[in-house]
């Protein structure tokens, strides 16, 4: 297995549309691999394949609570059958804009329809975290991140810093007058 690189917004490749897979064979359960020790490494509860830059409809989550045992999830092409009409509002966090929070308003309660890690059609009804980041993860495939259901003020204020910090991370380390690097604290 092997852990992926994950893209930072603002990029082209997170707006992007993602293409379904035509069947989960060995290079797509190799990539749901990757993406799951990507994910639990970061630490994350989510990760979809475009913010690994494949834009293919894959998407892996673990929604289960730090003192139980892990439960991931692999999903090929992802649709929501079912949403609740009750919504619910949750603060998320992405793994593309770290260190930004943020509360959404999604449905509560939503059954998905996937292929799993085997190729097999499933079904999940999902609700709390699991349910909020399988949503999260399928605005991935669509080129949504999480600040585009936000007011254009929050959410452009969110970019503008992620821009900034990504200037400030190609310029390289802050240097003191005699060129030396700034200590870490
Ligand atoms: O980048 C991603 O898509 C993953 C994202 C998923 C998510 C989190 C919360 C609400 C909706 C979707 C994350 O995992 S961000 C990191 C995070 O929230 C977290 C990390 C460690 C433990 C618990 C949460
Ligand atoms: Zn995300």
């Amino acid at each position: 297995m092997a852990l992926l690189p994950i893209i930072i917004a603002p990029d082209p490749r997170l707006k992007q549309i993602s293409a379904p897979v035509a069947r989960v064979d060995d290079r797509i359960r190799r990539l749901m691999d990757d993406m799951l020790e990507t994910m639990y490494q970061a630490p994350g509860v989510g990760l979809a394949a475009p913010q690994v830059g494949v834009l293919k409809r894959v998407i892996v989550v673990d929604g289960s609570a730090k003192d139980e045992e892990r439960a991931p999830l692999c999903m090929a092409n992802p649709e929501l059958i079912e949403i609740s009409e009750e919504d619910v509002n949750y603060e998320e966090g992405c793994l593309s804009l770290p260190e930004h929070y943020a509360e959404v308003v999604r449905p509560a309660q939503v059954r998905v329809r996937y292929l799993d890690h085997e190729n097999e059609i499933r079904e999940l009804d999902a609700e709390g975290l699991l349910g909020t980041c399988i949503q999260h993860e399928m605005d991935h495939l669509e080129g949504i991140l999480f600040v585009d259901h936000l007011s254009a003020l929050k959410r452009n204020m969110i970019l503008r810093k992620l821009t900034k910090a990504k200037k400030a991370e190609a310029k390289g380390p802050d240097k003191t007058p005699t060129g030396a690097p700034v200590a870490a604290e």
